[in-house]
């Protein structure tokens, strides 16, 4: 009985062992993570037709699927290949190739288990759904999941059916709502995976006991799927359509709420489900949000690759932070948290309780386990003479904003630390220059601007002097990368970059205000046009103390006779008073009713334009080296609308 031959494959590797195993690997040459491109899934296809005939061989007694990349599983479909198949028919023909393989491989009689290491999404997770049987290793790095909503998609690799079956209607709708991805131990609670080991080494092991076992997984019980049945869907569908609605429009976001349209069509039928993808997942893989959105995955992947990389990667094990205000308090616990060990100085323990406070509540948010929670606690000591100086591979300086208390201590500073050590400033507003001019080695200091709420915005502006070398900067990216921060390279100049260009943004909208207009329906235009809040509320919160020192620190001064003056003359600051252009209960504006207003988006539109010349002004200045990083900058740093790719690309689309 001749062996049936595998084709020859770029990405698999095919071994059939004594008992009639085949172990199938995918490792993908020339890539950092396992995709499945077009010629991947074609290299599969081929194989699945061999692996059809050595089952009607008998030679084949199962199929064991694993990666051989020590990143993980594989990260989805290949991102890079979606601008080419803007041709609904392409796209179509590539979905259901795509469709015909899974069902094959669901198809085959011998047991196919899936052997999950690392990051196994969207795409990726569809294929091993269509295994019968799934081995996960429970360990910090595994994650599953369907990041697709990030890139204004859905899962169309029938991973929107299969999900449902496998773990019914509501766990499964949410994690493709939400891309939230699951630590293997939630996804086996949810029934999307089988069986946990504790290490990769015993996944090959665990595979072949639940190949010679014929095992196969269950689907979701009866109770999950009811969730799903007769009128109760159209019920849970609109539950979710609010739930989405709080986060994401649907003129802005459509992916969601086409998902939980095909929910509410066939989510009781998981077949039904899947077959129902392509038709609504066409249309969003074309729209201009997706696009948009991809050019953003594409923008932030690249931020990863500013820091010193290679054998002469920057490695950080401490950070001393001077000042336990709100910033430096939250920057310190922010280090603590992603495992620095972190000393925090400040003139006394009174100053310093406040912040050990708030970082024990985060990471009592952040962190799953007790014997976590107290470890991140220890990480993070009170400091009031400033020893961990000496020890510190950076340190962070975030006290008031006045020239001369940071020169002091930066000239200390610069005298304690070791060699290398690596000496930064939060400062948002005061020139790099003029604070290191007296320094020794002016060169060591760079800026490490962090945002407010700090555990919330991915941004830190790297502020680069004309002191500064490359090597400089470049370690300070690699540091904000360490502690899993999105770094943004931005020469030393009035405002930075967010600043620079959120400030006139929010002084129009307030001059509009100072001029009769209603503030609601201002902050409601902006976020009719995509911001995620409004200009004025923006003041409030930020604080119009804060702001008006931006304003004038950008050559802005706020008039003495106007409102915004008279609100902070009479020490309405804003949230933190409690009253500012909003009155603030329990930390939330006070909002009347939104006067209409024929085209609330098109004022929103006006209203960033300050914001968008900004920014196109600010590249041409060379603050920011390309409209790319500004605009990659812009989103992290404000939240402006993903979906339009950022202010200069929206205004490339005639959008802003
Ligand atoms: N396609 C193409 N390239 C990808 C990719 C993907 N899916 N995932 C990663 N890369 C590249 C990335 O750009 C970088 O390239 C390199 O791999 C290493 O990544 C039908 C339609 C997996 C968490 O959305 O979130 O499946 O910069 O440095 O930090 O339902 O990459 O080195 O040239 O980021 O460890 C759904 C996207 C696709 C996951 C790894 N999948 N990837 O992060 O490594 S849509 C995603 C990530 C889909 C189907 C649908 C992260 C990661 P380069 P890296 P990392």
């Amino acid at each position: 009985m001749a062996q049936v031959q595998m084709p020859p494959s770029r990405a698999w590797k095919f071994h059939l062992d004594f008992e009639g195993i085949g172990w199938l690997t995918i490792d993908v040459p020339d890539a950092p993570v396992n995709t499945l491109s077009r010629e991947t899934l074609a290299e599969l296809n081929g194989i699945v037709t061999a692996l059809e005939d050595m089952q009607q061989s008998g030679e084949l007694k199962g199929v064991a699927l694993l990666s051989g990349k020590e990143s993980g599983f594989i990260a989805g479909a290949d991102i890079t290949e979606f601008d080419e198949m803007g041709d609904p028919g392409v796209l179509r023909a590539a979905l259901d190739r795509a469709h015909a393989l899974f069902d094959r491989i669901e198809a085959l009689k011998v047991p196919v288990v899936a052997g999950i290491h690392g990051f196994c999404l969207g795409g990726g997770f569809e294929l091993a759904l269509a295994c019968h049987y799934r081995v996960a290793v429970n360990d910090d790095k595994t994650r599953l999941g369907f990041p697709e909503v990030n890139l204004g998609m859905f899962p169309g690799f029938g991973g929107s059916g299969r999900s449902i079956r496998q773990a019914g209607p509501v766990d499964a709708m949410q994690i493709m709502l939400t891309g939230k991805l699951l630590r293997a131990s939630q996804a086996r609670r949810m029934g999307l995976v089988d069986k946990l080991v504790r290490v990769r080494d015993t996944l090959r092991w665990e595979a072949r006991k639940a190949i010679l076992q014929g095992r196969k997984s269950a689907v979701a019980p009866l109770a999950k799927r009811a969730m799903a049945l007769g009128p109760l869907r159209g019920y849970v569908a609109n539950k979710m359509r609010a739930e989405a609605g709080k986060k994401a429009s649907l003129e802005h976001y459509p992916a969601p709420y086409s998902l939980i349209d095909l929910f509410e069509a066939h989510g009781n039928d998981w077949r039904a489900m899947k077959e129902g993808e392509a038709e609504r997942f066409i249309p969003l893989m074309n729209s201009d949000t997706s696009k948009n959105l991809r050019r953003v995955f594409f923008l932030s992947e690249g931020l990863k690759k500013q820091g010193v990389r290679g054998k002469d990667k920057a490695v950080f094990r401490r950070v001393h932070v001077i000042g336990a205000g709100v910033m430096g308090g939250d920057i310190a616990a922010w280090c603590a948290l992603r495992g620095m060990g972190v000393t925090l100085q400040d003139l006394d323990m009174e100053r310093i309780k406040p912040a050990l406070d708030r970082a024990k509540s985060l990471f009592k948010k952040r962190l799953r386990t007790k014997t976590e929670i107290d470890n991140a606690v220890a990480r993070l000591e009170a400091d009031v003479t400033g020893k961990g100086l000496a020890r510190a591979d950076v340190v962070i300086e975030a006290v008031v904003e006045n020239l001369e208390v940071k020169r002091k201590i930066f000239a200390d500073a610069e005298l304690k630390t070791k060699p290398g050590a690596i000496l930064a400033t939060n400062t948002s507003s005061i020139e790099l220059e003029r604070i290191a001019e007296n320094l020794t080695a002016p060169g060591r200091l760079i800026g490490l601007h962090f945002f407010n709420p700090v555990a919330q915005l991915p941004l830190v502006e790297v502020i680069r002097s004309r002191f500064n070398a490359d090597a400089d900067i470049a370690r300070g990216a690699s540091f904000a990368l360490a502690i899993g921060k999105s770094p943004v390279v931005v020469k030393s100049a009035p405002g930075f970059l967010v600043n620079r260009v959120l400030m006139p943004y929010m002084l129009g909208a307030v001059q509009r205000v100072e001029a009769g207009a209603n503030k609601e329906q201002i902050d409601a235009a902006a976020v009719a046009f995509g911001m995620p809040m409004g200009p004025i509320e923006l003041m409030d919160t930020v604080g119009l103390d804060v702001g008006k020192s931006v304003a004038e620190e950008l050559g802005n001064p706020v008039p003495a006779n106007s409102q915004f003056a008279k609100l902070i003359a009479d020490k309405k600051l804003g949230r933190k008073t409690g009253q500012g252009f909003y009155t603030w209960t329990n930390g939330k504006a006070v909002k009347g009713e939104v006067p209409p207003h024929p085209d609330l988006a098109g004022l929103g539109r006006e209203l960033v334009q300050p914001l968008v010349n900004a920014t196109s002004v600010a590249v041409a200045e060379g603050v920011v080296a390309s409209d790319d990083l500004a605009d990659i900058g812009v989103i992290y740093g404000t939240g402006f609308a993903p979906f339009l790719g950022g202010p200069l690309q929206a205004r490339k689309d005639g959008r802003a």
